[in-house]
């Protein structure tokens, strides 16, 4: 597994906010938390792979809202806050050498954070930042490849993965104030502890589950389920609004035979 991630910009405290009131980021202290959850996906075996700092981007580091990555492709969108769609070029740049590209046009607005693949099935959160048009743009480039796209109503958060993301290849956990649970039916569901709100963002690699380590509660729930929990510090990224899954994006390496690697100057034949 390869997980993309972006270094912490120095301008993260100048960062957008929907749900939270401003509090001061010691940028410093969210830049160690970042290089301390980069080494907790090492350590679960994936091979991070860094895509150059944009320091005046203050959301850069919450790289997962700009592309969607399957097996077969990868989805650059087109972020529903106008000052984050520079951050695509340069996280395009580096899935070049993994993927073929496609990428939300106008009307369409898409975050990645309102997009959880399950399997062959991929919810698409319509929330503040994604639209009916970029849902439907990723539907149609989808298709091709067997994955069903079901919209889903986001509702008094910021993203889907906010209020509901993946613990297993068929259980979800999720804030049930934030979501509308019918629409995951037949799936198993743990539901956050009520005093965490924000517990539902979590991030399965392989059989584990990162959480917040702030997630106590609900961390325990999750055990109690036969989960394996690793836990990691990210409250500096937190008043920023951001979590645990939107600090990267994992894919799959490629197949044997294809695209196997990112172009640098010390490898000009590899692109
Ligand atoms: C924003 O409002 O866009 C950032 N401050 C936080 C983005 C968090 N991303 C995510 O949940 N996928």
């Amino acid at each position: 597994m390869i997980a993309l991630t972006r270094p912490v910009s120095p301008s993260l405290d100048c960062c957008a906010l929907s749900h939270l009131q401003r509090e001061a980021i010691d940028v410093g202290r969210a830049a160690r938390q970042h290089r301390a959850y980069e080494r907790v996906l090492a350590s679960l075996g994936c091979r991070v792979q860094p895509v150059p700092a944009a320091p005046d981007l203050p959301d850069a580091v919450f790289v997962e809202d700009t592309a969607v990555v399957t097996p077969e492709v990868a989805v650059v969108t087109r972020p529903g806050l106008a000052s984050r769609r520079p951050e695509v070029d340069g996280v395009a740049t580096v899935l070049s050498g993994y993927r073929e590209l496609r990428w939300i046009e106008p009307p369409g607005t898409l975050d990645g954070g309102d997009v959880l693949r399950v399997g062959r099935t991929i919810w698409v959160g319509l929330s503040a930042r994604t639209n009916r048009a970029g849902a439907e743009q990723l539907r149609r480039m989808l298709k091709p490849f067997d994955y069903v796209v079901r919209e889903v109503a986001v509702k008094g958060c910021l993203h889907l993965k906010t209020a509901v993301t993946a613990i297993g290849p068929d259980r979800l956990i999720a804030n049930l104030d934030w979501t509308v649970p019918d629409a995951f039916s037949g799936y198993d569901m743990v539901a956050v502890d009520p005093t965490e709100p924000f517990a539902a963002n979590v991030l399965l690699v392989g059989d584990a589950v990162v959480v917040a380590t702030a997630h106590v509660l609900t961390a325990e729930r999750l055990t109690a389920v036969g989960v394996r929990v690793i836990a990691v510090d990210v409250s500096e990224l937190g008043k920023a609004e951001g979590g645990v899954t939107c600090c990267s994006i994992l894919l799959e390496e490629a197949e044997p035979g294809a695209r196997t690697g990112v172009q640098t100057d010390m490898e000009p034949e590899r692109r």
